[in-house]
């Protein structure tokens, strides 16, 4: 057990001394946050404006001078966002919002005996306390979420673990909510899972998770290769933990917990019962009768196994944990897999194996100081996503060639440049990966896995800064261009679109499958229009540079996704965002998609219909606002405040379908420039991103690279109006 942590009552105040902290940028972009203990290295390795920023300290940027029009307003604005730039050219950020993320660190690092610094478990446990329901002291899915019983019980056992008392305020209150949504029985089935895991859940109370599932022929439709990657990645070390029935040991701690997280006695629990209890405040996606009927089989299967297939099923999972692990430098693809991943490796391995250690080190690479105090993320940064769009949107703005942005571009491109993935994974075929060779991730290349959009906006960012701009080296050779888009046609669907990291493997009645109640739409691969638009749009561009480069398939391929785009336009005349909220999100890209091929508010049906969509959104000030509830149910929910940063992805959308009157752009223009503060940057808002329908997640860089992006494009596109009018 950890030290008690004696921790005020009020956790606004920071539990550590923030000017001690430092982002450590190195190895092409990874993130890890440090704690300097000694006046002597605080001396030596000074806080820099991007520690001081996303700490929420007071940076030194000065007040600007009002900005006189759009384009100025949007110069302004990356005379900050540049002092945001890490040395070694990408823009680091902070990528929180999930929670249900922290509690897998904590638990994961506990019971394999890892350990944190005291101030990491300071400052972790005032995250958690910040982030706490104001009006009932819960926790949510997300942090602007409502209070369930998955939020609650994850992050009140995680508190304790960290080393808060049981009497402390936030504690109390936190159990109260608990137990007034009846307690942790009801917790969805991922709570079940990590509760199992600390042994305050009986395994017994688990619907089954078989290893043995890994055994079956590849061709077997329901195979679980041909899930959506993250399902499957999460699946791998859950049906490994599942099979060795693993559980920590019972200690003062646990024993305590058992008490506190129930409102009944723990040792009176019918566990068998509770498989399918699932609070309503929780519930999202409902188990199929289908799927009830394979647990209750499966079940029976559990009271008698065959041990030998059974730990066959564990060692084909293990194998996987492992390849897994080494080819993503034992970070995996997200952090839920990282500490079911460290879990399983600590277990067979123990704490003197290479795989502990670089496991307990890698840790490091999720866990993010922010104003609140420090998180895990939802990956180990979004590196590429967020430097692909701001440099795209400096070149498209002009911005770009002024003197005083060159080098950063310059650096940018190199950035750009290393985050080229250029092989195939170590484990390929056999760990069911598909390509990554000329492909661009979301983070870093050691994290390895290609995205579809992220390939596109990598490709487009290195294009633009390539070919546009005549002052930068021409680093990324016609032949890595061309890995790339062998790498995205490789990622057409049937139907014309794309989907996330692979292509759709699995047929669409899977989802009648889903075990987490909490998500939708998470067991096979979708097709987006916004990857869909990502790709074709880079296509597009590489086409103008290298007209001859498998110039049928390009446009095979376009041809492919416009009629994909069509059809998945919503009768109202929007596309629905699955990882940005939402609408506004998804129209920008759709729209982008519809100008490639000509279709504009006046030659198309699907833009005008479309233009007419957003615009009926618009609000009286001129500005943007849907709530992450749009994601949930697929249908515009206002948000009670207008947000800039769904203000610019709506205006954008109306640039790129040309659309002829500049009342709503100039309106929304002004909206977005009186939120800018002196100093040129923009207040956070609410939360930007989504995934899986139901958990939001934070793209802070987005106010800074769409507001930009959106002013410069519109004062260029405003006077354009003006002067057609003119003639
Ligand atoms: C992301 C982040 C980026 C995002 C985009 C590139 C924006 C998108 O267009 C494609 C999908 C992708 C790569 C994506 C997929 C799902 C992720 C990895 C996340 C939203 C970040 C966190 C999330 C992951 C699933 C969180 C872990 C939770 C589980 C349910 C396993």
């Amino acid at each position: 057990m950890w030290n008690a942590l004696d921790v005020p009552d009020s956790p606004a105040e920071p539990f550590t001394d923030y000017n001690r902290w430092r982002l450590l940028v190195n190895d092409g972009g990874r993130h890890t946050w440090h704690y300097l203990r000694t006046d002597e290295e605080v001396e030596r390795w000074p806080q820099n404006e991007v520690d001081r920023f996303w700490l929420g300290l007071k940076t030194s940027m000065p007040d600007l001078p009002p900005a006189k029009d759009a384009l100025d307003a949007a110069r302004n604005g990356y005379k900050f966002y540049k002092h945001l730039q890490s040395h070694d050219g990408h823009w680091a950020g902070e990528y929180g919002g999930p929670m249900f993320i922290l509690p897998g660190l904590v638990f994961g690092t506990y019971v394999t005996g890892m350990s944190f610094k005291l101030e990491e478990r300071l400052e972790m446990a005032r995250y958690i306390m910040n982030r706490a329901h104001p009006e009932d002291g819960g926790w949510g899915m997300h942090v602007e979420g409502h209070s369930t019983v998955f939020g609650t019980a994850l992050n009140y056992a995680a508190l304790r673990i960290l080393g808060v008392d049981k009497d402390h305020p936030v504690c109390v209150r936190a159990r109260a909510k608990l137990h007034q949504l009846g307690g942790a029985t009801s917790i969805p089935a991922w709570g079940k899972f990590w509760l199992s895991i600390l042994n305050c859940y009986d395994w017994a109370g688990n619907n089954p998770v078989p290893p043995e599932l890994w055994l079956l022929p590849d061709w077997v439709p329901f195979h679980p290769h041909k899930w959506w990657i993250h399902v499957r990645t999460v699946y791998v070390p859950m049906s490994y933990l599942y099979g060795v029935k693993y559980k920590m040991e019972e200690n003062d701690l646990i024993l305590s917990l058992r008490e506190e997280l129930y409102t009944q006695n723990y040792y009176t629990i019918d566990w068998p019962a509770q498989r399918n209890n699932v609070h309503e405040v929780d519930m999202y996606a409902p188990h199929t009768a289908l799927f009830d009927m394979i647990n209750v089989v499966l079940s029976s299967y559990e009271s008698c196994i065959l041990p030998p297939l059974r730990r066959a099923g564990c060692d084909a999972a293990y194998r996987l944990i492992v390849m897994e692990d080494e080819n993503t430098g034992y970070q995996t693809l997200a952090p839920i897999s990282k500490m079911f991943n460290l879990i399983a490796r600590a277990h067979v391995e123990g704490p003197e194996s290479t795989a502990y250690k670089m496991h307990a080190i890698r840790r490091a690479d999720f866990m993010w100081v922010g104003a609140d105090g420090m998180m895990m993320t939802g990956t180990n940064g979004s590196q590429v996503w967020d430097t692909g769009f701001i440099a795209q949107a400096l070149v498209e703005t002009g911005l770009a060639n002024e003197e005083e942005n060159k080098e950063s571009l310059i650096k940018a491109l190199g950035w750009i440049d290393q985050a080229q993935i250029q092989h195939n994974p170590k484990h390929y075929k056999e760990a069911y990966r598909h390509r990554t060779k000329g492909a661009w991730g979301f983070s870093t290349t050691e994290q390895g896995y290609s995205v579809s959009d992220c390939t596109g906006e990598g490709l487009k960012a290195a294009l633009y800064m390539q070919f546009n701009l005549d002052f930068t080296p021409k680093l990324i050779s016609k032949q890595r261009l061309c890995d790339a888009v062998d790498m995205m046609l490789t990622l057409q669907n049937p139907d014309g679109g794309f989907a996330s990291y692979e292509l759709i493997r699995g047929p669409a009645w899977l989802e009648w499958l889903n075990p987490a109640e909490v998500f939708g739409n998470i067991m096979i691969e979708y097709n987006y229009p916004e990857c869909t638009t990502s790709v074709i749009t880079a296509l597009a561009i590489f086409r103008k540079h290298f007209p001859d480069y498998r110039k049928d398939d390009i446009q095979r391929t376009i041809d492919g996704a416009i009629m994909f785009l069509h059809k998945a336009q919503t009768p109202e005349g929007g596309w629905v965002g699955s990882w940005g909220i939402c609408f506004t999100y998804a129209c920008q890209f759709a729209l982008e998609s519809l100008s490639l091929v000509g279709e504009t508010y006046e030659t198309s049906e699907y833009s005008r219909k479309a233009c007419e969509f957003l615009l009926s959104h618009q609000r009286e000030d001129g500005g943007w606002g849907e709530s992450y509830k749009s994601c949930e149910s697929s249908t515009w929910v206002e948000h009670e405040n207008t947000q800039s940063v769904q203000t610019c992805w709506a205006v954008l959308a109306l640039m790129y379908a040309k659309y002829p009157h500049p009342e709503p752009i100039e309106k929304a223009v002004k909206l977005v420039m009186s939120r800018q503060k002196p100093d040129g940057s923009w207040p956070q808002e609410a939360i930007e991103g989504v995934f899986n329908k139901t958990c939001a997640i934070a793209y802070p860089n987005f106010k800074f690279s769409f507001a930009i992006w959106m002013l410069g494009k519109a004062h260029y596109y405003l006077q354009d109006l003006k002067a057609k009018k003119l003639a």
